[in-house]
């Protein structure tokens, strides 16, 4: 039951923390059900304003749980339907920091893939291993990092199953911040608290528009992003926004 915790550390910020440590935070089907269950429980939080997603000090996660799926059949795979799991995720309308400390390995790398943003301690180490296992990644890892970082760095990355530093990952797209290791959680923390003082519909749109207009026509992807511009004129925070500017004082968000 403890090996995913949920914790508010300050108003408006959720911290999810994976932590399986005797087992290298792998991602069993109870890591991954809780973890579905925090995410579509924040999703319905209106308090939530950001949400921030973290592992162990050495590692993040290892990746899907070897043991539990070194036996299993094709058909045991497919009834299992852990995309299903994923979903929960990746339909959050909120932002998601992934927090990473130490290993981000297959289907950790492609957790932290899910995420909005990812702040990486110096020493985090990012891979997509399955290559060595027999398999390939069934998670977005074939996908997501291939839009992320382009095809030749991640089929380096797929074809050998070797990880790859921070600072490679940051070179190449993966992550957003590298930081110091101790200063991880602190760096998430900042910027969740800068995220959450902003308004939320807005904040909302630009994840939604993003992620959207990623698998999309250009053409279409505008068009998605006039709509959630044009939209956004019936927020009040819309309004507060700008005749805060205009009166040259702090705006005050409502989220409405
Ligand atoms: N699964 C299960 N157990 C794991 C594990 C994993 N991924 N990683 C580590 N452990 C366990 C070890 O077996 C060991 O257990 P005991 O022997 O104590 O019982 C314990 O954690 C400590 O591990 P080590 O002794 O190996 O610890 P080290 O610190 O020396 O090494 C390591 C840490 C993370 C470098 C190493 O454990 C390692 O290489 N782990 C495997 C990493 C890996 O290959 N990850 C990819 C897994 S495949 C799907 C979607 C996605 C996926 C699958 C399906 N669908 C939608 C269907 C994803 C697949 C994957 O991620």
């Amino acid at each position: 039951m403890n090996e995913v915790l949920l914790s508010t550390p300050e108003a408006g910020i959720a911290l999810i923390r994976i932590n399986r440590e005797e087992a290298r935070n792998a991602l069993n089907d109870a890591v991954r059900a809780r973890l579905a269950d925090f995410f579509g429980q924040l999703s319905e939080d209106k308090e939530v304003r950001c949400i921030i997603l973290t592992g162990g000090s050495r590692v993040f996660a290892a990746g899907a749980d070897i043991k539990a799926m070194a036996e299993a059949s094709a058909i045991d795979i497919m009834l299992r339907a852990t995309h299903r799991l994923w979903q929960a995720i990746t339909a959050c309308g909120k932002p998601i920091i992934a927090a990473v400390n130490g290993l981000a390995l297959g289907g950790g790398c492609e957790l932290a893939m899910n995420a909005d943003l990812i702040i990486a301690g110096e020493s985090a180490r990012f891979g997509q291993p399955e290559i060595k296992l027999g398999i390939i990644p069934g998670a977005g890892g074939t996908q997501r990092l291939t839009r992320a970082v382009g095809k030749f760095k991640a089929m380096k990355m797929l074809l050998t199953g070797q990880p790859i530093g921070a600072a490679e990952a940051f070179g190449m797209g993966l992550v957003s911040e590298v930081v110091g290791d101790d200063q991880v959680l602190e760096r998430a923390m900042a910027l969740a608290r800068e995220i959450a003082a902003l308004p939320p519909l807005a904040i909302a749109q630009v994840k939604e528009v993003v992620l959207a207009g990623q698998d999309i026509p250009l053409e279409a992807a505008l068009m998605l992003e006039r709509k959630a511009f044009q939209i956004l004129f019936a927020s009040a925070d819309q309004k507060e926004g700008m005749r805060a500017f205009i009166e040259k004082r702090p705006p005050e968000f409502k989220g409405i």
